[in-house]
């Protein structure tokens, strides 16, 4: 083998492994780390203030937040604006007593996105 090829392969290996080592931060897919409502909680209504906070900072114009309604339909939740970069928020209101699931879906500052449900029971109040 020449000097010159050799020097190419090492070369191509090097940005191989480089490009590896870069790659190892963008595994920081958004995990959820505490919600309101908890999970599988009783929460009084008519009027449930939602908060999602994450592991890592969050895209909100580009996450979703979906009640699900005892009835099966679904009303899509207006994420405010105003909270802190890892923390999604909604005001959730009008609920009637009964078995609701928040389904959330986020876009993390690495491009991934992930979802998730939290069940949770609305009581009269
Ligand atoms: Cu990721």
């Amino acid at each position: 083998m020449q000097p010159g090829r050799r020097n190419l392969c090492a070369l191509i290996l090097f940005a191989a492994a480089a490009a590896l080592l870069i790659d190892v931060p963008a595994a920081a897919h958004a995990v959820l780390l505490e919600s309101s409502p908890a999970l599988k909680s009783a929460v009084s209504g008519p009027d449930v203030p939602v908060k999602l906070r994450f592991n890592v900072r969050i895209d909100a114009l580009r996450s979703r937040l979906t009640l699900i309604r005892p009835d099966g339909s679904t009303q899509a939740l207006e994420i405010s604006k105003q909270t802190p970069a890892d923390t999604l928020s909604a005001e959730a209101t009008g609920l009637a007593a009964g078995a609701y699931r928040l389904r959330w879906q986020v876009l993390a500052s690495d491009g991934h996105i992930t979802r998730g449900e939290i069940p949770f029971t609305v009581t009269a109040s």
